[in-house]
């Protein structure tokens, strides 16, 4: 098999230069080369300096993740880059694209390091549950600084080439165009120069303060992210230990970190958001529309967060609604939001000014004519959304995708109120649209392939998670829900509280329990409206106007400061259901608590996969992921399900009640 790493020599200078692709990963195959060419470079006398490169969209992206977990070929990356680091000539880091873990460490293991314009440059280790494992936290506080460092390598954020520069971290910046150039000139001018600037020689200057800071400011970024904690550890002893016993201990943080189910959940999410990317039975060969101008029905709260997403993406909208002032609403809430961005720093007040421009608004339904996507983002009836989509065909010019952001309701029923199913397709976005991650995009009977392949590369392109769901109440997010919810429901009819179902699943790693999250939503959605009408909990709730947060009270009361507190009135309400019921209150354990309310969402998980509503049990794991905050360290239901196994989850199943579904056992036992 030939090398993907090849070498060339320009007066006196040689470029190792990888092309592996699709990023350049540090496999086995591409650490070997490397070696190779730099051991080329170092003995041969006509060489005085030696240059990495990559070719493809980017420098080394890091270590090969699929290789975790299975036995290390040599060279180690901690070996190659040892090699570089004890290199007697001076070896140059040509940077492009995103220079990431392994690559970063490669990077600072070399004795300069040239950056284009837009690279980024980072170690993202903690987001698989790792800390860096060849050099990275020894290496990098020597060059930037401690403060830096726990910012790169315990978050995991890429910096740009830019910054990278103004702290150290690269010696110059490039055009895009100009990096081998601008790389073989440095070379040369530092052929001779030495001693040679190498990083682990440097000396860390104890910043205690800084570590401490940091610690306070991230408290709850971090909380739960074993990593990202062990990363700060790393970065403290770089500071302590001398260099040699700094990077054993980070070695053997790494090694332990490697082993850890949490690390394994995580890089398990990695790939697969990658992989629900993919639309089955659908090839390559499909190509998406083309999609310029978007057109959003509804400027309420999802219609302006679907139309951010999409002018923050360059992308031209037209808003459309059927007043004035409900126009004027979403527009000032477009604004505000592109305001607070800048404020913030997420965005320049150029690149702001340049998204609302692009916003168009009108009163007009007609003007959707001029629309490649029209998105109906209006209230959830099925009725309304049937008239929009009757006058959308008529409105809409032919080829355009007709979308609607539903989130339970029967796509299919909607697509058959016009002439052209196969353009119709569900965009379900999660509020607050601009900021949730996951899209699911949902396959009607007649959605068209090519209709499919635009939506999941418009995903891409305006940053959000996508997965592929069929056509079922509640897709695949909501219908895992609602089985949380409901069996939620059950426990405070037998003795559980709010508080400590929302307690249990705060502590797995949930961000907020099932009635917090209904408060935040609001306990309303879906209520008949009529306060006479009272047969369950949450309507007793509703029709005294507790309606979660926005009405200060729901299954807690809020304080001016929106802090939630048990409340009496909510117990008196338990207490008269539970008394109807003439159910025996009972302590429920955590343990319960938990099975009764997850178990059934992996029942549900399967059921999904057998009805062909999800296409992998992955899919919906990333779903949960990123449309729910389930925790990355936990993988996701599914993934979470099989480390508990099948039979302890069907007897739990069978005994709280549930008929555990026909291939549950395949699905959390098939490798
Ligand atoms: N290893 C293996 N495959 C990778 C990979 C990696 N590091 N990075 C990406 N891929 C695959 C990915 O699965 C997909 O495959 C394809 O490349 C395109 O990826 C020792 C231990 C680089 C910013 O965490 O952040 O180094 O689906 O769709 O949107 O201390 O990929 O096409 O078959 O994401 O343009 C540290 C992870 C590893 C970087 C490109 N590095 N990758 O984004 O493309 S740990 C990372 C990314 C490490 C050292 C430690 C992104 C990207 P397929 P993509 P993209």
């Amino acid at each position: 098999m030939t090398s993907p790493v090849t070498v060339s020599t320009h007066n006196g200078v040689l470029i190792v230069s990888c092309d592996s692709p699709p990023v350049n990963a540090l496999g086995a195959g591409v650490r070997a080369g490397l070696l190779e060419g730099l051991t080329l470079g170092l003995d041969d006398p006509g060489v005085e300096a030696i240059i990495f490169a990559c070719a493809g969209r980017t420098f080394f992206a890091g270590a090969d993740i699929a290789e975790f977990g299975k036995p290390m070929k040599t060279p180690s990356l901690s070996d190659l880059v040892v090699c570089i680091d004890n290199a007697h000539k001076p070896v140059i880091a040509a940077i492009h694209g995103t220079a990431l873990g392994g690559g970063c460490e490669l990077a600072l293991a070399c004795h300069y390091r040239v950056a284009t314009r837009s690279a980024k440059i980072g170690l993202p280790e903690v987001r698989l549950g790792l800390v860096p494992g060849a050099g990275g936290t020894q290496r990098l506080p020597r060059l930037v600084g401690i403060a830096m460092a726990l910012e790169m390598a315990a978050l995991g954020e890429p910096m740009s080439a830019a910054r990278a520069k103004d702290i150290g971290l690269v010696d110059a910046v490039t055009a895009d165009g100009a990096l081998v150039e601008h790389a073989l000139g440095l070379a040369r001018t530092v052929a001779r120069q030495r001693p040679l600037p190498r990083v682990s020689e440097q000396r860390v200057v104890p910043d205690p303060e800084a570590i401490a800071q940091f610690r306070h400011t991230h408290a709850r970024r971090i909380a739960g992210l074993h990593a990202s904690t062990m990363a700060i550890t790393c970065i403290e002893k770089a500071a302590e230990l001398p260099f040699a016993e700094g990077l054993a201990f980070e070695r053997a943080t790494f090694m332990r970190l490697m082993a850890d189910p949490r690390s394994a959940a995580q890089r398990h999410v990695f790939f697969a958001e990658r992989q629900a990317a993919r639309i089955d039975g659908i090839g390559s060969d499909i190509a998406a529309r083309s999609v310029e101008r978007v057109g959003i029905i509804g400027a309420g709260t999802m219609g302006s967060g679907i139309a951010i997403n999409f002018l923050s993406a360059g992308l031209a909208v037209t808003l459309l609604e059927t007043s004035a002032d409900a126009l004027k609403r979403g527009q000032e809430q477009i604004a505000n939001t592109f305001s607070s961005n800048v404020a913030k720093g997420r965005m320049t007040a150029r690149q702001a000014e340049q998204a609302l421009a692009l916003l168009d608004v009108k009163l007009d339904f007609d003007a959707l004519g001029a629309c490649d996507l029209v998105i109906e983002a209006v209230f959830e009836n099925m009725n309304i959304k049937k008239d929009i989509f009757a006058r959308l065909d008529h409105v809409a010019r032919e080829g355009a995708i007709l979308a609607s952001n539903t989130s339970y309701l029967d796509l299919d029923e909607i697509a058959a109120t016009t002439s052209r199913p196969s353009d119709v397709v569900g965009l379900h976005f999660f509020s607050p649209a601009h900021i949730m991650k996951l899209l699911e995009v949902v396959r009607g009977n007649c959605t068209a392939p090519d209709v499919l392949v635009t939506a999941m590369a418009l995903a891409r392109r305006i940053g959000k998670v996508a997965v592929v769901a069929g056509v079922t109440p509640g897709f695949i997010g909501n219908r895992l829900l609602r089985c949380r919810q409901n069996e939620a429901m059950n426990l405070l009819l037998e003795g559980a509280t709010p508080e400590q179902i929302d307690c249990v699943h705060r502590n797995f790693g949930m961000p907020m329990g099932p009635f917090q999250m209904t408060d935040l939503a609001g306990v309303d959605i879906g209520w008949h409206r009529d306060p006479a009408r009272v047969e369950t909990i949450r309507e007793a709730l509703c029709a005294e106007g507790r309606w979660g947060q926005k009405t200060g009270a729901g299954f807690y009361d809020y304080d001016e400061r929106r802090k939630p507190h048990p409340s009496p009135r909510v117990a008196e309400i338990l207490q008269e259901f539970r008394k109807k019921r003439k159910s025996s209150e009972r302590a429920i354990s955590d343990d319960e608590i938990l099975a009764r309310t997850l178990f059934p969402m992996v029942n549900e998980g399967a059921l999904l996969l057998l009805e062909g509503k999800a296409q992998r049990a992955s899919d919906i794991d990333v779903a949960w992921v990123y449309g729910y905050g389930w925790p990355a360290w936990r993988g996701g239901p599914m993934f979470w399900a099989r480390e508990q196994g099948f039979e302890k989850i069907a007897a739990a199943l069978e005994m709280y009640g549930f008929v555990v579904a026909p291939n549950l056992r395949d699905v959390l036992e098939t490798p």
